[in-house]
């Protein structure tokens, strides 16, 4: 009878071991998945350091939107390579992330914004990711409640519609990447945080923990909202400011949206979860700040700018707010992989608004650069080398931040 009821654990309690092949930096997304990739190529000599629980940073405070529909080649190729890998990421995990790949339109409400589309339709198209412009009555056609009318000061204009988009359960994502990890052996140490990194002849040598130190001559910084201030450890200073990034979920409703609907214009996304509850969330606060206070103002502009598309919400009550912090470059893509005169040191930071969708490719490829030495072709474009030699990746396609 008490075998009906054994709950399996997720992952293993294990001590905190003086040495390690590769230690991780930061227990969200990027750091199990660069575990799990590493395990799978072999190498289990693994740490991950997490200073919370896991999944309690960016990972698990995201609204869970998944594209790839982004307007620079090189931020497609990269986006794309990890919706394939959410794709198949339940049967590669035995673990149902539900991911729900039910289309994402990003809706445009002034003739610039259609003329930013119609680029990132074409950029898309011939990056082979399926990627259309929509026009009001295609758009009403697939989101019945939304306002196409002309009574909004903005009224909805186009939309780029991108089928493969959608939503994740993104502690499910954490939890199985954790626990396949786990499964090979990898050590996953919550409540642990890194305060020091030892180095020697620009080569990584070890960490400093809350909970002791540990050898290592790998050390992946993989953390969000706090990755300049683990990089400084090393004496680096990344080009990231952070801003609070804040959202809201309502009370759950009868299912009435499946599309992910985005509006750069109005600063509003929205989404209806599989309870049915709408997640809602806005761009990132005008201020720098490590504070995970969430604020009135935020509410009601985002409440009154989701009204704009959904007059029919105005009943609806808000259940709860949250807030992140978002670690912003100045070209709005992540700085990824080997710092040139730190050998060991990898960066797998500055993921703005756009890091959760990035998870598993981000993992995969930093994983095989551990192992192999060489830099994988999609990462090289994400080097942190480029605001050295003057050339930004500029990726307007990044939601939530102000263009
Ligand atoms: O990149 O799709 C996105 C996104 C939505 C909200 C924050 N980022």
């Amino acid at each position: 009878m008490w075998q009906l009821f054994k709950r399996e654990r997720m992952w293993t309690a294990r001590p905190l071991k003086d040495r390690y092949e590769v230690v991780i930096i930061g227990g969200g997304v990027h750091g199990l998945a660069t575990a799990y990739y590493l395990g799978k190529l072999g190498v289990r000599d693994v740490a991950v350091c997490e200073k919370g629980y896991i999944g309690s940073g960016a990972s698990g405070r995201n609204t869970a939107i998944i594209r790839s529909n982004y307007r620079t080649p090189e931020g497609v190729v990269f986006y794309d390579e990890s919706v394939r890998l959410y794709e198949e990421l339940a049967a590669e995990l035995g673990y149902n992330v539900l991911f729900s790949q039910q289309g994402h339109l990003t809706l445009a409400h002034t003739d610039s914004a259609v003329n930013g589309l119609r680029v990132r339709a074409e950029v898309n198209q011939l990056m082979g990711v399926e990627s259309r412009l929509i026009w009001p009555p295609e758009i009403k056609r697939l989101v019945p409640a939304i306002d196409v009318s002309s009574r909004p000061r903005y009224p909805i204009l186009a939309a780029l519609y991108h089928a493969p988009g959608g939503i994740i359960r993104h502690d499910a994502v954490v939890w199985g990447y954790a626990r396949g990890a786990d499964r090979m052996g990898i050590s996953i140490h919550p409540f642990t945080e890194v305060i020091g990194i030892g180095t020697s002849n620009g080569q990584v040598t070890s960490v400093q923990t809350t909970r002791g130190t540990i050898r290592a001559g790998t050390v992946v910084n993989a953390t969000a909202g706090f990755c300049s201030t683990v990089a400084k450890l090393v004496g680096l200073k990344l080009p990231i400011v952070t801003h609070p990034l804040q959202a809201f979920v309502t009370e759950p409703l009868s299912p009435f949206l499946d599309k992910v609907i985005v509006s750069a214009n109005l600063h509003v996304y929205v989404s209806q979860t599989d309870r049915g509850e709408l997640v809602i969330g806005s761009e990132i606060d005008p201020y720098s700040s490590y504070s995970y206070k969430s604020t009135l103002p935020f509410l009601e502009a985002t409440a009154a700018h989701t009204l704009e598309l959904f007059p029919c919400l105005r009943q609806v009550r808000v259940l709860r707010q949250w807030t992140g912090i978002c670690d912003m470059t100045p070209d709005y893509s992540p700085i990824m992989g080997e710092v040139p005169g730190l050998k060991g040191f990898i960066l797998d930071v500055g993921w703005g608004t756009y890091g959760f969708k990035a998870g598993p490719v981000s993992g995969k490829r930093i994983a095989e650069l551990i192992v192999t030495g060489n830099t994988p072709d999609v990462l090289k474009p994400f080097s942190i080398t480029r605001f050295w030699e003057g050339r930004l990746a500029g990726e307007k396609a990044a939601a939530a931040v102000s263009h």
